[in-house]
């Protein structure tokens, strides 16, 4: 097999909790593929959140156990899975004995902003489930695995949108006279969003008191679906969520584009984020395993490759689809969220880089490609998910049903 990295060369054991998600799946298939021995841990709940509130991938996905002997029968090559929720910690310890990792990337987090927006029980859902999802982890380290490298998915709407550049995890501050390197200021705008920043903010206090080693990978939205591994077989394509509650911004509008569904802008389209393709995804956590973050050292990298509003997006995939004859329209949709419509942005993204990201940047051809990809499957898509129906402002105690 190619062996292309110093993890590769020594087996070193990945474990890859959220390993059936979007990120995860993807990961998982490419870190297995450059020889890294791999485990999936994950309890399904993405799947399940699907059935509660009646969405669908995109795609037509196969079942993890599938997905899982599909891979060993292309590739001879064996994923372990462990399927369990990280919240049980004897579940967890379990996992870790068996599976004695060396490296642990933690994507498996319930990731949705609207989902964390709904209702109480929603909101509290996502920080329980965050929030003491990645406790577990970094005692499961301290207790059975110490020098296991934490690989942590966090996300770059931990900073907010300040009037000032984003820095990577930290900034240096002079006040009356005296300096300092600090955290980064954290204005998250969401209940999902702050659970990353109590994760981080609890990571980092282990690795000071416990030496625990960890990258807190702070990832801008991905866009995308096919990376070499998951284009092998039907049975390894990954999810793609368009509805109004998991589907990201660029996702979305291809999506839209194919079933001639207005492009939905929300507000005055002015939000700027950072963005990456999932093949680049893959490639940063590939990168962190490969150069571990040192006992006690809590490393942050900023994981995009290039910044867009959501005017420019529409902009861009209004231009792809005309190429492929379609006709994109734009409706501007109130916005449901509360967040500023117009920023400065500009955040730093130059760690990664200097460790070798070669980024695969927004092309026409990524563009024309992920809009066939949904012109082929867009007998599935239902449109009536695609319009937001979550408001920030108007979230209550009270439980909503999808249908209320
Ligand atoms: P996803 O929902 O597709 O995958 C997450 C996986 O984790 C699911 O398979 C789910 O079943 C699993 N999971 C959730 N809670 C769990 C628990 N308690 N125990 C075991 N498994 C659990 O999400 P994704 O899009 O692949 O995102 C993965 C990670 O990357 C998340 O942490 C997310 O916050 C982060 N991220 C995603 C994006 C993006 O655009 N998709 C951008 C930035 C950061
Ligand atoms: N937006 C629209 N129209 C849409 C969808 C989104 O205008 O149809 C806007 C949103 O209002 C927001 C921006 O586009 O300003 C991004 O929204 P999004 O839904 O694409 O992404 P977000 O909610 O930020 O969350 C996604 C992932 C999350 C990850 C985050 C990275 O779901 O897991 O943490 O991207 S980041 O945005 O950098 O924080």
């Amino acid at each position: 097999s190619q062996q292309t990295t110093d993890g590769a060369s020594t087996r070193k054991k990945v474990m890859v909790i959220g390993g059936d998600g979007y990120c995860g799946w993807a990961t998982a298939l490419h870190l297995s593929k450059k020889g890294y021995e791999v485990a999936i841990v994950d309890n399904l709940i993405r799947r399940l959140f699907d059935d509660q509130l009646g969405l669908e991938s995109l795609t037509p996905i196969s079942s993890i156990h599938n997905r899982i002997r599909r891979w060993k029968s292309l590739t001879g090559k064996d994923i372990q899975l462990f399927v369990g929720d990280i919240c049980e910690f004897d579940f967890l310890a379990e996992a870790f004995k068996s599976f004695e990792p060396d490296a642990v990337v933690h994507f498996g987090e319930q990731r949705s902003a609207p989902y964390s927006m709904i209702d109480r029980s929603r909101a509290v859902f996502t920080q329980h489930n965050n929030v003491i999802g990645t406790l577990n982890v970094l005692f499961a380290i301290k207790e059975f695995r110490e020098e296991c490298h934490l690989v942590k998915l966090g996300t770059m709407g931990e900073y907010g949108t300040p009037n000032i550049d984003i820095e990577e995890g930290y900034i240096t501050i002079t006040h009356n006279g005296r300096t300092d390197t600090l955290p980064y200021p954290k204005q998250a705008s969401s209940f999902y969003h702050l659970s990353k920043v109590h994760d981080s903010h609890n990571i980092a206090f282990t690795c000071k008191a416990w030496g625990i080693r960890a990258t807190d990978l702070n990832q801008g939205v991905v866009y995308g679906v096919r990376t070499d591994e998951t284009a092998m077989h039907e049975e390894l394509v990954n999810r793609l969520d368009y509805d109004g509650v998991f589907g990201t911004a660029l996702n979305r509008f291809c999506v839209q584009a194919a079933v001639g569904h207005p492009l939905t802008v929300y507000g005055k389209g002015g939000q700027t984020r950072g963005y990456l393709d999932i093949r680049d995804t893959v490639q940063c956590v590939e990168i962190a395993i490969a150069n571990p973050a040192q006992p006690g050292e809590f490393r942050v990298f900023n994981q995009f490759t290039e910044q867009f509003s959501v005017n420019e997006l529409a902009a861009l995939v209004t231009k792809a689809g005309g190429k492929l004859g379609l006709e994109v329209k734009t409706t501007l949709v109130p916005n449901p969220r509360v967040e500023a419509e117009e920023h400065y942005y500009n955040a730093k993204h130059t760690k990664l880089y200097e460790l070798g990201l070669q980024p695969h940047l927004l092309s026409d051809s990524l563009l024309d490609s992920l809009l066939n990809f949904s012109v082929q499957y867009k007998d599935r898509v239902d449109t009536k998910q695609i319009m937001p129906s979550v408001s920030w402002k108007k979230i209550g105690a009270k439980p909503k049903t999808v249908a209320a």
